[in-house]
C-alpha cells in the first residue's frame, strides 16, 4: 500500500512580489521554493506551515489561505508527498536567512523557474491569480516530469 506523507508550503506575497528562499541543504536544495516541511503528528497541517514558515524565514503569520493541493509521486519511492500550499500578503517581521533558507523578494515577473522543481512554472499562474488548484506529479528523478494533472477547484 502507498504511505501519503503530508507536508505544507507557504508563499508570501507583498504588492507585486513573492518571497522565495533558496534552499540550502537537504530535498530541493539549491533550488528556490516557499517555505515548509514535513507535518508533525502534534498539529494541523495549518499550525505546520505556520511554524515552518517562521523558522526558514523568520516571518510570523496569523492568517494563511489554502491556495492548493500537490501529490508528487517519486518512481521507485514508496511514498506520496501531500504538499499543502498557502497563501498570504500579511504578514510580521522581516525575512531572514536560516539554516535552510536564504529568502529573497523577487518581482512576479523575475520568478526564477528555471532555478525551482519543475512542476513550479505549471502551477503558479493559478497561485498568483488567486485561483486554487489541484495537481498531480509523477516524477523520474528530481528534474522530469513524466506525467501530471492539474486543475482548478472551486
Ligand atoms: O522538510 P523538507 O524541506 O524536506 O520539505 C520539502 C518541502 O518542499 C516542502 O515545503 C514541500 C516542498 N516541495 C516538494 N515538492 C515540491 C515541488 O515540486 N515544488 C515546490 N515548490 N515545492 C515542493 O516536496
Amino acid at each position: 500500500m502507498t504511505k501519503t506523507k503530508l507536508y505544507t508550503l507557504a508563499l508570501i506575497r507583498n504588492n507585486s512580489d513573492v518571497l522565495l528562499g533558496m534552499k540550502k541543504r537537504g530535498f530541493g536544495v539549491g533550488r528556490w521554493n516557499g517555505f515548509g516541511g514535513k507535518v508533525h503528528s502534534n498539529e494541523t497541517v495549518l499550525e505546520a506551515a505556520k511554524r515552518e514558515l517562521h523558522e526558514e524565514s523568520g516571518l510570523i503569520v496569523n492568517e494563511l489561505q489554502e491556495a492548493g493541493l500537490l501529490k508528487f509521486e517519486f518512481i521507485g519511492e514508496p511514498e506520496i508527498m501531500e504538499v499543502h500550499v498557502f497563501t498570504t500578503n500579511k504578514f510580521e517581521g522581516t525575512p531572514a536567512e536560516s539554516e535552510e533558507m536564504r529568502p529573497q523578494w523577487f518581482p512576479i515577473s523575475e520568478i526564477p523557474f528555471d532555478d525551482m522543481w519543475p512542476d513550479d512554472i505549471l502551477w503558479f499562474p493559478f497561485l498568483l491569480k488567486g485561483q486554487k488548484f489541484s495537481g498531480y506529479f509523477k516524477f523520474k528523478g528530481h528534474s522530469e516530469i513524466l506525467d501530471y494533472t492539474l486543475e482548478p477547484e472551486c
